[in-house]
Formats: C-alpha cells, sequence, structure tokens
C-alpha cells in the first residue's frame, strides 16, 4: 500500500511508501490527495501529520515517470501540493530522512515542518537538467532567505538540516523521530488556536536584491555553457521577488522547457545509467559479495600507489608491495605528496593524512600479502611479468582471495590462467589517475565466478568509483572504442586537417581535450606500442604512418617537450609544430593525396561515429551488456560531454538512420574501408529503432 493513515488523539498521520527512494509516483500521489481528503472531511480529525516511511522521506518526483503520461496523470504533484496548502486542516511534514526535489516541496507547502537531525534536504533538478517545478523556486526563498535558497537551487547540493535551523524553513529539529514531534507541535498550535501560516504568504527580503541577482546571473552564466538550466533556476528565483502566482508561472514556464531538453534527456539517461550499470544480468542480490578488509597491491608506480589511496580514503589498510625497497621508498612518497596536496587545499586534514597513511604498509615481501582479501596487481603491461606476479601471488594469497589484474590491454583469461584459481580472477581496470578518475571496468574473466563480480561492484560503490563491467576483448570498452577515434583523427590529417583543427573542433563538440591534446598528454609512445602489437597480431587493421613517425621523430607528447605539438619546459599550453606540420604535408604528398577543406562536422562525425560503430560491436559480442554502460564508459572515463549523454545516446539522438547515411557517405572516401558499418548498427538504424531502446538489447547477449 503506497499510503497509510493512522490516527494518534485527533492526528492523522499519513505514511507513503515506494521503495526505494520514496519518489512520488502516480499510486504516491492519488494515496496522498485522498488520505488529506480524507482527514478533511473527518470531523475527528484536527490535524495532518505527512511523512515517509523507511530511510528517506523522499527523493522527489518518480523521474522515472518523465516524458510519460504518468508524470503528469492527476493528481500530479502541484495538485498534491496545493491540497497540502490548502487544507483546511494544518498540516505538519515529519521529516526523518532525506528530502529532495519534489519530496522537499511537498514538505515546503506544509504549513510546519520538523526535521531530524541528521537529515538532509535540496532541490537537486538542476543535476538533471531541469529546476524544482513544483513551487521550490517560489516557497524555499521565503523559508531561508534569497541568497540561501539560490545556492541551494543552482547547487542542487543537499544539505544537512541543523545547518537550516533558525532559518526560517523548520519547526523544529528534534534528536528522535519527528513523527512524535509533529504530532505534538500540531496539537500544540491547533490549541492555541493559530492560524496555520502558509510560505506563499511571505515575503522575501534582501537589502540589495537586484545587485546579488546581477552578480549571480553573471557567475552562473560563465559556468553553465553548455547547460540552460541552471540560468532558468536564476529567473525562477528571482521572481520569488514578485507575487506568489506571478513567480509560480515564471517556474512553470521554466521547468516546461527543461524538462523537453536535450540536455535534461541527457543527464537523466547518465543518472539511470549509472545505476543501470551496476547491476549484472545473472548476478542477482542472492549473490552475496566476499567481505574486503585487507587489499594488497602489488607495484607502487603510479597507478598502483593511485589504487591505493581509493582504498585508504575508504578506511581500508592496504599493503603495497615492491621490488626494490627504492621503489617502494618513491612509490610511498608520491602517496604522502598527493595526500599533503590535498590537506594543503583543504580538503583533507592532516590527521586525516596520517591516518590513511598508517593504513598503509610497505613490503618487499609476498608473504605480506598472505592475509589480503582482494589483491590487484599494476605491474608492467608485459604476460612475462604478469605471470611472474600472479604465480606468486597464487602461491600465498589464502583461499577465497580475489586476484584482479589492472592490465589496460591484456588478455584477462590468459593471465587467470596463470594461477590455479581462474574462478578468483577478475580484472579491475582503474583510469589514471586512479585515486581521482570515477571510472572503473570490472573486466569479467570466462571462468570469474559470480560472487567475485559481486563483491568487485560492492567494492567500487565502497571506494566511490562508478563500475561499468566489461568482458573480455583487447581493449575492454573503452580504450578499444578509443582506439577507433584516434584512427579517424590520423586520416583526417592525411586529407587536410591538422591537429589543432581537430581538437578544436572537437572541444567545440565538448569533449574535454581532443585527441591529439590528450595523445600528447598520455604518450604517443603507448597508442605507438600498442599499433606495434597491432601489425603482427592484426595486420588486416590499416594506421596512418604520421602516428608512427611522429614517435619515430622522438615526439612522445608532453614529457619530452614536443609531440604533435611543441611545448615550452614548465608550461603544458600547446603550440602548433612547424615540423609536424612538414611531416603530415609531406605524408598527404607521398600518398598521392591532394590535400583539402575538411569541416568542423565531418571531423566530429567521423570521430564520434567512429566509437558509436565500435561500441555496437562491443554491443553485439555481449562485451557491454547495455549502450547505457558503454556512455557511462565514456562520461566518466574518456570526458565525453555530459549534456550529450555519452556516444550511443549521442547517436540516438541525431537517428541512426542517418548516422548510417553518414557511415556510408565516409566509406566512399579516402580509407572508406574503415568505415564497414556494424550489423547491430544496419539492423537498428533499418527497423527505426535505438541504441538504448530497452528492446534493443542484441541477440548475443540476450542469450
Ligand atoms: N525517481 C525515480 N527513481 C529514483 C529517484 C527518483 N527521483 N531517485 C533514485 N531513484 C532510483 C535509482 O535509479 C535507483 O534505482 C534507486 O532509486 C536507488 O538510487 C517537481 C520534478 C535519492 C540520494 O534528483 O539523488 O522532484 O537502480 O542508487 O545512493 O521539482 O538516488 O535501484 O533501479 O541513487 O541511496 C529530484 C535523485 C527529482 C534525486 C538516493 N530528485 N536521486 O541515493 O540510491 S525531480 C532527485 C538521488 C523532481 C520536482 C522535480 C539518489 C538518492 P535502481 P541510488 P542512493
Amino acid at each position: 500500500m503506497a499510503v497509510t493513515t493512522t490516527l494518534r488523539d485527533g492526528i492523522a498521520v499519513v505514511t507513503f511508501d515506494n521503495p526505494p527512494v520514496n519518489g512520488l509516483g502516480l499510486d504516491v500521489r492519488r494515496g496522498l490527495a485522498e488520505a488529506l481528503d480524507a482527514a478533511n472531511a473527518d470531523d475527528a480529525i484536527h490535524g495532518v501529520v505527512v511523512t515517509g516511511g523507511g530511510r528517506f522521506f523522499s527523493g522527489g518526483a518518480d523521474i522515472k515517470e518523465f516524458n510519460t503520461p504518468r508524470a503528469e496523470q492527476a493528481p500530479n504533484l502541484h495538485d498534491v501540493i496545493a491540497a497540502v496548502e490548502s487544507s483546511a486542516k494544518p498540516v505538519c511534514a515529519a521529516i526523518n530522512g532525506t528530502a529532495l526535489g519534489g519530496g522537499l516541496e511537498l514538505a515546503l507547502a506544509a504549513h510546519y515542518r520538523v526535521a531530524r537531525r541528521g537529515t538532509e534536504v535540496g532541490l537537486p533538478e538542476v543535476k538533471i537538467g531541469i529546476l524544482p517545478g513544483a513551487g521550490g523556486t517560489q516557497r524555499l526563498p521565503r523559508a531561508v532567505g534569497l541568497e540561501t535558497a539560490l545556492n541551494m537551487i543552482v547547487s542542487g547540493v543537499p544539505v544537512a538540516a541543523e545547518r537550516l535551523d533558525g532559518s526560517g524553513l523548520f519547526d523544529a529539529l528534534v534528536e528522535g523521530d519527528a513523527v512524535e514531534a509533529a504530532v505534538a507541535l500540531l496539537r500544540g498550535r491547533i490549541a492555541a488556536g493559530a492560524a496555520h501560516p502558509r510560505l506563499r504568504d511571505r515575503q522575501v527580503e534582501h537589502d540589495d536584491a537586484q545587485a546579488f541577482l546581477a552578480w549571480a546571473r553573471m557567475g552562473v552564466a560563465a559556468a553553465s555553457r553548455h547547460y540552460p538550466a541552471p540560468p532558468r533556476c536564476v529567473d525562477a528565483v528571482a521572481a520569488s521577488l514578485r507575487p506568489f502566482e506571478e513567480g509560480i508561472a515564471v517556474e512553470r514556464e521554466g521547468f516546461t522547457v527543461l524538462i523537453n531538453s536535450p540536455e535534461s534527456r541527457a543527464l537523466r539517461h547518465a543518472f539511470f545509467g549509472e545505476r543501470a550499470a551496476s547491476r549484472i544480468d545473472d548476478v542477482g542480490p542472492d549473490v552475496k559479495p566476499r567481505p574486503v578488509a585487507r587489499v594488497g597491491i602489488v607495484g607502487a608506480g603510479t597507478m598502483g600507489g593511485g589504487i591505493a589511496m581509493n582504498f585508504l580514503n575508504a578506511g581500508i589498510p592496504v599493503a603495497i608491495l615492491e621490488t626494490s625497497q627504492e621503489a617502494l621508498d618513491r612509490g610511498i612518497a608520491a602517496i604522502r605528496r598527493n595526500y599533503e596536496g590535498s590537506a594543503k587545499k583543504g580538503r583533507i586534514t592532516a590527521a586525516q593524512v596520517e591516518q590513511r597513511m598508517g593504513l598503509l604498509t610497505p613490503t618487499l615481501d609476498y608473504a605480506a600479502l598472505a592475509d589480503a582479501d582482494l589483491l590487484i596487481e599494476a605491474v608492467y603491461e608485459e604476460y612475462a611479468v604478469k605471470q611472474a606476479v600472479f604465480g606468486k601471488l597464487d602461491a600465498v594469497a589464502k583461499e577465497g582471495a580475489i586476484l584482479a589484474t589492472n592490465t589496460s590491454s591484456l588478455d584477462v583469461d590468459r593471465i587467470a590462467a596463470f594461477t590455479r584459481r581462474p574462478q578468483d580472477v577478475l580484472g579491475l581496470h582503474f583510469f589514471s589517475p586512479a585515486n581521482v578518475m570515477r571510472l572503473l571496468e570490472v573486466v569479467r574473466g570466462a571462468k570469474t565466478v559470480r560472487d567475485v563480480l559481486a563483491t568487485a561492484m560492492a567494492v567500487a560503490k565502497t571506494i566511490r568509483k562508478t563500475a561499468v563491467v566489461s568482458g573480455v576483448c583487447d581493449g575492454f570498452i573503452g580504450n578499444r572504442m578509443i582506439e577507433q577515434y584516434a584512427r579517424q583523427a590520423t586520416f583526417l590529417l592525411e586529407e587536410g586537417a591538422l591537429p589543432q583543427q581537430v581538437d578544436r573542433a572537437m572541444e567545440a563538440f565538448g569533449f574535454a581535450m581532443g585527441p591529439f591534446r590528450m595523445g600528447d598528454l598520455a604518450g604517443n609512445d603507448i597508442a605507438w606500442a600498442i599499433r606495434k602489437r597491432r601489425y603482427v597480431e592484426r595486420p588486416d587493421m590499416v594506421y596512418a604512418k604520421n602516428a608512427d613517425l611522429l614517435c619515430e621523430m622522438g615526439r612522445f607528447g608532453q614529457k619530452t617537450g614536443k609531440g604533435w605539438y611543441d611545448y615550452q619546459p614548465g608550461d603544458r599550453t600547446p603550440h602548433p609544430s612547424a615540423e609536424v606540420e612538414a611531416m603530415i604535408l609531406e605524408q598527404s604528398k607521398a600518398l598521392g593525396i591532394t590535400r583539402r577543406e575538411i569541416s568542423d562536422r565531418e571531423i566530429v562525425e567521423r570521430l564520434v561515429y567512429a566509437l558509436v560503430n565500435e561500441g555496437a560491436r562491443i554491443l553485439e559480442e555481449g562485451i557491454a551488456a547495455r549502450a547505457s554502460d558503454i556512455d557511462v564508459v565514456y562520461l566518466y572515463g574518456y570526458g565525453f560531454p555530459a549534456w550529450r549523454g555519452g556516444p550511443m545516446f549521442h547517436a540516438d539522438q541525431v537517428g541512426l538512420y542517418n548516422v548510417l547515411a553518414a557511415m556510408r557517405r565516409y566509406a566512399r572516401g579516402h580509407r572508406g574501408e574503415t568505415w564497414e558499418p556494424a550489423p547491430l548498427l544496419v539492423e537498428l538504424a533499418g527497423s527505426g529503432r535505438s541504441f538504448n531502446d530497452p528492446v534493443a538489447r542484441p541477440r548475443a547477449a540476450a542469450a
């Protein structure tokens, strides 16, 4: 039952329950409206307490209903909020758990609010590309003041109830059960015969509102170039200085525009995609994770040290092993330097630095890893080295320990076969810097058992990583796709583009960094090593020579002071290189290509559709379970613009028919052989479907 009512001495306590977060879906809205009607029709009832069951007051409107008929079906959220505010019998919201979005807006419509200390309240709508659309932009400023309300609404960040104590939002903050306190408060106010206040009747006061709003508008505009929601939040909050109904009209208009914006659809796709990624079809809640109380890490280099920090930050002890005291000392010093850097910026305290370093045990002896529940190797990317390490881990690790490789390109099944326990082996592919990047590719080996996967997903949540499961293939999901993206970028140089034009086009599309600046940052020699391996393993895959020539010129990137660009010492600013341009022009000549003007649109299409086409193959092969997993990988690991929702979502918005048509055009041009469309793309485009349609699961993966 979504809504239940119990009576306490003339007070109706109305509890709504809609796991997992008490979203205000249609059933809850209907139940609340009916309960309020019943209370107002019952002379034995003198007041109403409204509260959420479970650990949330409410996570807000049910965003799964958005852009469906249920979202607006009466009683919609406005109807329920009007019913609360116009109730003849006073209503008190009892907030025992997080109240967000429409949940807080529901509480703002009540005459009184009582919150338990430790709860959080917020209006996070801006994070999914909309604005509070049920009166929050008008009532919150009347409760907590213009500035606090604007900051909460534009940032979308929840605030601890204690921080709003005395603000006029809460009539009481209590240690215990807010329902008990709400019943008592209502009884007192009814007995006193007080008129029951409505926030809408208050005025918003500010010494110099226009000056504050002008300053806020400038700051918000600068910080939200591609996002239409924040400026509209400012407009709506600014309208709270006007009569209530006028302000509501501004809010409503903003909400209507934003809910249909491509940016909001993309952000909602990412919101649900990140949560869907944590679900593995054949690993249900019945599969219990193994406990991970201690972690062992082999390799104290950049990756090993970064990985260790994730666990230390979560309070999990780590034993970290190196092959020499000097390498070990260097690794430990780097971790301490990182923490002290964070402390200098005020992100952590000096005490936390010592607390975390105190959980770290450096060692040269594999025996020290024997009691670890999870062992992660982050050593050199060579099979021989991995084989040596996994052989030793297999020999010392306790029964049931999980052995993980951080490899970014080697075959996880082949590594698992270096041990007698392949069922306990999987890949945990962290992205550099490992203590910063949110993405974690969890690579499922052919023999990896389900509780090992469940453990990996639970550990990812503990160390605050966004985990995506990948099958075993060369490059898993992210790197396999980025290789096609980079390949097209070098082909464009052969035809007429220069690195700076390609980077500029991709950064205008929204990538944090274009492919050539990214290569110079990561090191062009890394991709060079992979191509050398490819020339042997995959002679069918063609590459432009310019990337190899660049490396043969010793232009590895920032670390060598020159790459696709030139760099001044100590300065990361990329400067176009005459030497590189000469090499590029020479290459076009050698290929007999007459260089041509290439549009930014063609650059963007060829690079993004290269991602999409490879993503379609990854879906077909079941390497990724769903298209949104691929989008999550690109949003959290590769700087794909969030307001476009990821490569597969972007292709869906363009229309797969149009994507395929563009690919067929490029197939008739230079390097046309690299534009063979994935069968899944052809199938979906031909049937008018999208990658992210629920039914678009490729047969292979669905089997
Ligand atoms: N609607 C529908 N489902 C939701 C939801 C929501 N508002 N919030 C969470 N879920 C699902 C989520 O997809 C996941 O599902 C499960 O709940 C647990 O979520 C008019 C219109 C509330 C802090 O933006 O911030 O009100 O994967 O893993 O870590 O102005 O969820 O299990 O199937 O995140 O404990 C405004 C969004 C809505 C809040 C809980 N509210 N949610 O975090 O669990 S718009 C929001 C969150 C609105 C009004 C407007 C978090 C959380 P599944 P979870 P969690």
